[in-house]
């Protein structure tokens, strides 16, 4: 009988979709005795190695399940799953299972953005695989088991595959007899990872034994880790209420119209959620973003389309979705108060593997700076990526330019404004509740506030470029990826495939995402990934 160990945090929804979408049985691992029934057994985890660790300590499930590794039986561990095999993590101040030797330790963010995110290869250190062939596989870690060979030889020998991100080389698989681990996603791999459980389930992945003592790899020139495209669903309910894709220009959402009914036009309607994920996912998106955009009017607890939508999209899309809108603390109609953790929590369980956060992410630096810069482990970000990881947490920020009076006094913003040669000069401020409200912010201050309280990634929109198709704000993106050390993703104003390969060409952005070209189909998603590819940008197929 298969079994899957969830240790309460961290989407093991996506694995348990994808384990059923292959046809598969399996039952969840409810007590230590569960250990003697399994045959097999997966253990997934995003999230933090630490809570992983406390978790299965206080329910009594963790010298099982050292036990049961130790008899030999099949075990898959994904991310946590793999790490916690290791003797230790930086991470964390509790020990690991110690059945490989060796540490897990945080990626170096000297020459990168940390944590790795986004779809990188993976090679087999003892078969040779042809030239093309070159499968990716999705990540999203700050910590790994590094690479190390002369210094950890018997680790060595449990090491099945290496990857590259940055100057460091590390274990992205291991494997011995039938205990395997992968470091990346296979549930989140799209088909190639679709196919490798398959594999692991049926018992037809291939071995591979060492066929001598493992000596350190020479590094690439380059790192396999492409650029991610992402395509972006602004969701809200129309005026009938029911769930639509919308889509704005500068984040106006109607049509330029009026109905008698409306106090503008009608909300744009340009499809349905689900309809126009599975497009996007059989075209090759690299992951899924779904907006809330009017959340904020209301608790999203009670907003079970939304949950529904995210649902159906992990039960049919094997590739990261993250979710946004009203991640914040609420209070419901009927008075009970729900943590942000709470409502993050019902949208990972729902199936979602990063949550993003607009509007509380700007109140949460306006009150970190008001304390001086001390965090006091009380906002949404850090609730979230205590019990998650730092990498579940996306801010998302919607900056207008504001410009500036010749001699105007803009203190330590100075650095921030951006000056044209025609004398027009404006610096980026940062806004609450769908650009309806302007804060005292800069955007570079709201980025390196978010950073500090422990977001993983920044997801960079631009109302001045929003819907209008001229091309990302460069000057934007080059500002806040200066300023920050963990991943940025680009959002607004894409136009054509050009306008991707000029914001990865001339800006360090990981990721660049887009809504309105993708939703009208002006420009597919597979037309970006090969203009990339013909300007030398790693993107994957
Ligand atoms: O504040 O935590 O409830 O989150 C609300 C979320 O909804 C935020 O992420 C905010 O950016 C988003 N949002 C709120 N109002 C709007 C609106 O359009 N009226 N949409 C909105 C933001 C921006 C991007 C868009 C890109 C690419 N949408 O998501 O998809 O600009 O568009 P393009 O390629 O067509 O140019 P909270």
């Amino acid at each position: 009988m298969l079994f899957l160990l969830d240790y309460g945090a961290g989407n093991v929804t996506s694995l348990a979709n994808s384990i059923r979408k292959l046809g598969h049985q399996f039952r969840w691992i409810e007590t230590s005795a569960d250990f003697e029934a399994a045959t097999s057994l997966v253990f997934p985890g995003v999230g933090a190695f630490e809570s992983a660790i406390q978790h299965l300590s206080h329910r009594g499930l963790l010298e099982p399940l050292r036990k049961y590794i130790l008899s030999g039986r099949p075990y898959f561990g994904i991310c946590i799953g793999m790490q916690v095999l290791y003797q230790s993590s930086e991470e964390s101040r509790s020990p690991g299972l110690g059945i490989i030797p060796g540490p897990i330790e945080r990626f170096s963010d000297n020459d990168k953005a940390v944590p790795h995110i986004g779809w990188n290869s993976s090679q087999p250190l003892d078969v040779l695989l042809p030239q093309d062939v070159c499968t990716h596989f999705y990540f999203v870690h700050s910590y790994c088991a590094k690479y190390k060979p002369e210094k950890f030889p018997e680790a060595a020998q449990w090491a099945h595959t290496t990857t590259q991100y940055g100057e460091e080389i590390f274990v992205s698989s291991v494997r011995k007899g039938d205990v395997f681990g992968t470091q990346f996603h296979p549930e989140k791999s799209g088909g190639a990872g679709l196919a490798l459980l398959d594999a692991w389930l049926r018992g037809t992945l291939p071995a591979h034994e060492p066929e001598g003592p493992r000596v350190s790899r020479p590094l690439n020139l380059k790192h396999g880790l492409t650029k991610r495209i992402i395509a972006c669903m602004d969701v809200r309910a129309n005026d009938e209420g029911d769930l639509v894709v919308t889509k704005g220009d500068q984040y106006d959402v109607r049509e330029r119209v009026a109905l008698a009914a409306t106090a503008g036009g009608a909300v744009r309607n340009l499809g349905k959620p689900i309809a126009l994920a599975e497009r996007y996912y059989d075209a090759g998106a690299d992951e899924l973003c779904l907006l809330n955009i009017t959340s904020f009017r209301h608790s999203p607890l009670q907003d079970q389309p939304m949950l529904a939508v995210v649902r159906v999209a992990a039960e049919r899309l094997f590739i990261p979705l993250t979710i946004g809108g009203g991640i914040k603390d609420t209070i419901d109609p009927d008075g009970t108060p729900r943590a942000a953790l709470e409502v993050a929590s019902a949208y990972f369980r729902a199936g979602a593997d990063k949550v993003s956060i607009g509007s509380e992410a700007v109140y949460a630096v306006e009150r970190l700076r008001a304390r001086g810069g001390v965090a006091d482990g009380t906002s949404a970000i850090e609730t979230i990526a205590h019990a998650y990881g730092r990498q579940a947490v996306v801010v998302s920020i919607d900056p207008r330019r504001t410009f500036v009076d010749p001699g105007e006094d803009l203190g330590s913003r100075v650095s921030e404004v951006v000056r044209t040669t025609d004398g027009t000069a404006w610096w980026y401020q940062c806004t609450v509740s769908g650009g309806r409200e302007t804060r005292p912010l800069s955007v570079v201050e709201l980025a390196q506030g978010v950073e500090m309280l422990g977001a993983g990634e920044i997801l960079l929109n631009s109302i001045d470029r929003d819907g209008t198709g001229l091309g990302f704000d460069l000057d934007l993106l080059a500002l806040v990826k200066r300023s920050v050390r963990i991943p940025v993703v680009a959002s607004s104003g894409a136009g054509s495939a050009s306008h991707f390969v000029e914001a990865f060409a001339q800006t360090d952005v990981e990721a660049a995402l887009a809504a309105g070209i993708f939703h009208r189909d002006e420009v597919k998603i597979s037309e970006v990934k090969e203009a990339l590819r013909s300007a030398g940008i790693n993107a994957r197929q």
